[in-house]
């Protein structure tokens, strides 16, 4: 039974207000960071309940603490779902997030010093995948493979040249910006060439595996590591899938190598999720996700947008802004201030920096979510491009704010405490 003198409201005010503040803003922004979603009230509800009290460090059955009756319940359901879902022998639901989730690969198959070979962060990669500004590009020998600058897409026949020249122990796929489908056999087959690791990073993209709107690497990587809150739309958190020869080294390097207790309240929220994920649904939502983004990329095209490598396979735009004369991160900010929420972002190749790039990144999984279809695609490109134009016009901002709230009000968010609708 709640006691209303513990309710949020009453024990701090101020954080109660910013939170309601943050669910408005959600409700009344169209947004399109590819990376976000809005989780279900049955993922909201897990994730803040008293399993954050819990430390069960271990795993189910084999704990360092007392008192996991249910927590071991919860997490070997959240295993369960996780390995029916993506069809895997095994699955490690622990890791606090994407970037620990990848740690572990590097703790549970390569000494500091050894060849690792993944995406470069400009061209879609991401930092752990051997970035140099990382820990896996400082203590490991990084090397980085890119897309052609002509395709903007990813050159297997490249990366197999290099793949063979330098010989990497671990081998990483999938990254943060690639609006393409990622070909995991070819990668499967290089490594195996050389007899690296193959670790297939499908954080962006689990939803649209799960889906059925992606090819899955589960039946040809060594590890698949995932982020829990993107396209599959559960709490920030993250997963390790593998077959079964790996389980023991993968659950090793995240308990005891890299982590303590795991977030009992993230796991329970995993679990909602993964079900979510197991509806007829789900599926139907994956495919409205890359339909969206088609959509979305089609009439950016005819808006005289410069998207990289053409347009999209999945579900999300990489523009590259500079046809249209103006920085990402300027273009950001203005389509910000106008209820346009995304993110500015390097381009391959881009000539300028990353805190000041020539692109933003965009993705339809979370307006996919509040039922917006292929008609709201079209008038979301037509606001953007108008406001590009216009990126100093104030008025113009407010204008294209107001008519953003009209829509959102017939398009409630999902999730929250319904202040939206
Ligand atoms: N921050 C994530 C993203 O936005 O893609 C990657 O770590």
């Amino acid at each position: 039974m709640h006691d209303r003198r513990d309710s949020l409201e009453l024990v701090d005010r101020e954080i109660h207000e910013l939170i309601l503040a943050e669910e408005r803003r959600e409700a009344e922004t169209i947004r399109l960071i590819p990376s976000e979603n809005y989780v279900s009230a049955g993922v909201l509800a897990a994730t803040g309940s008293v399993l954050t009290n819990k430390y069960s460090e271990g795993y189910p059955g084999k704990r360092y603490y007392e008192g996991q009756k249910f927590i071991d319940q919860i997490e070997t359901i959240a295993v369960e779902r996780a390995k029916a879902l993506f069809g895997a022998e095994h699955a490690n639901v622990q890791p606090y997030s994407g970037s620990p989730a990848n740690l572990a690969v590097y703790l549970a198959f390569l000494q500091p010093g050894d060849t690792v070979m993944g995406m470069a962060l400009p061209h879609g990669g991401h930092l752990t995948h051997g970035w140099n500004v990382s820990i896996t590009g400082k203590y490991f020998r990084s090397v980085q493979y890119g897309v052609r600058k002509e395709t903007g897409r990813i050159d297997y026949d490249e990366v197999r040249a290099l793949c063979l020249r330098e010989r990497p122990k671990l081998l990483w796929a999938g990254g943060t910006a690639i609006p393409r489908v990622v070909d995991f056999a070819a990668f499967a087959a290089m490594a195996k060439e050389v007899g690296a690791v193959f670790a297939a990073d499908i954080s962006h993209i689990a939803g649209l595996v799960v889906g059925g709107a992606h090819p899955s690497p589960v039946p040809v990587a060594d590890v698949v590591t995932t982020t829990t809150h993107k396209t599959l739309r559960g709490p920030r958190g993250g997963m390790l899938l593998s077959p079964s020869t790996h389980a023991q080294a993968l659950d090793r390097a995240v308990f005891p190598g890299l982590q303590g207790g795991p977030h009992n309240h993230t796991t329970a929220g995993i679990a909602v999720a993964l079900k979510e994920a197991a509806q007829p649904e789900f599926r139907a939502y994956a495919q409205q996700i890359v339909a969206n983004a088609k959509a979305l990329a089609g009439s950016l095209l005819e808006h005289g947008f410069d998207l990289v490598s053409g347009g999209t396979d999945n579900h999300l735009i990489l523009i590259d802004l500079t046809n249209k004369g103006i920085p990402g991160k300027k273009a950001a900010k203005s389509l910000d201030r106008a209820g346009i929420e995304l993110n500015y972002n390097t381009v391959p190749f881009d000539p300028r920096k990353p805190f000041d790039p020539s692109g933003i990144r965009i993705g339809t999984p979370a307006v996919t979510s509040r039922g917006m279809r292929e008609p709201e695609m079209k008038q979301i490109a037509a606001w953007m491009a108008r406001i590009i134009a216009a990126p100093e016009d104030e008025g113009l901002a407010q204008r294209v704010a107001g008519e953003i709230r009209e829509l959102c009000g017939r398009f409630p968010a999902p999730g929250g405490l319904g202040i939206g609708e």
